[in-house]
């Protein structure tokens, strides 16, 4: 078993629904079991600016899934939930993003894990380090980047996911 995380964010359509539905699926995939889920935030979008609030949230799981068939996984319950791919960090009904794969470094053309730019980014941070206080990225303790990065970039707490 291989402990993970994911990022999940949407800025279209029913986002929190959209959301409780990606989660779903992924308990529901083979070899995959969601073991927490923290709050949902509503976060002001990175990158492209020009475009609706996110609604973000990270969960942990288990699964015993190679992570080039994890990422699959991920990849067909975007598609199945209709996102539809155009600009580059655009508008999106839900991405799914590996953040970790337990300790594990990858450097594949088609993934990079830890997620490349998570310890920039409050919307994955905030909520990861709701989940474990203890963990430690790129030489420093989750947690203290979550706050440093809370007050630097728009993010309001929602409320807590029930069910995990
Ligand atoms: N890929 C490589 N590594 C990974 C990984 N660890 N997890 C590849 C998932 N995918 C990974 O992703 C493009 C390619 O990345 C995939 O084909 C996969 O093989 P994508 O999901 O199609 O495109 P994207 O998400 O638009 O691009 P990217 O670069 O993943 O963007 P980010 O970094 O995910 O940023 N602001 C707020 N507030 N909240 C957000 O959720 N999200 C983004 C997207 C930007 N700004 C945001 C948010
Ligand atoms: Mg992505």
């Amino acid at each position: 078993m291989i402990r993970c995380y994911i990022g999940l964010g949407s800025n279209q359509g029913d986002s929190r629904a959209i959301i409780v539905e990606a989660l779903e699926m992924i308990n529901g995939s083979e070899a995959i079991e969601i073991t927490g889920v923290a709050p949902m935030y509503r976060t002001v979008p990175q990158g492209y600016l020009e475009q609706d609030d996110f609604i973000n949230t990270v969960a942990e799981l288990n699964t015993t899934l190679s992570p080039d068939a994890l990422l699959s996984t991920l990849q067909q319950i975007e598609i199945d939930l209709g996102r539809v791919r155009t600009i580059r960090w655009g508008p999106r009904t839900v991405d799914l993003d590996l953040l970790l794969y337990g300790n594990e470094t990858i450097n594949l053309p088609q993934l990079q894990v830890p997620h490349p730019r998570m310890h920039q980014r409050a919307f994955v941070m905030v909520p990861l380090a709701d989940l474990n206080k203890e963990l430690q990225l790129f030489g420093a303790r989750v947690s203290d980047t979550a706050k440093r990065l809370a007050g630097e970039q728009g993010i309001v707490k929602l409320g807590l996911m029930s069910g995990y």
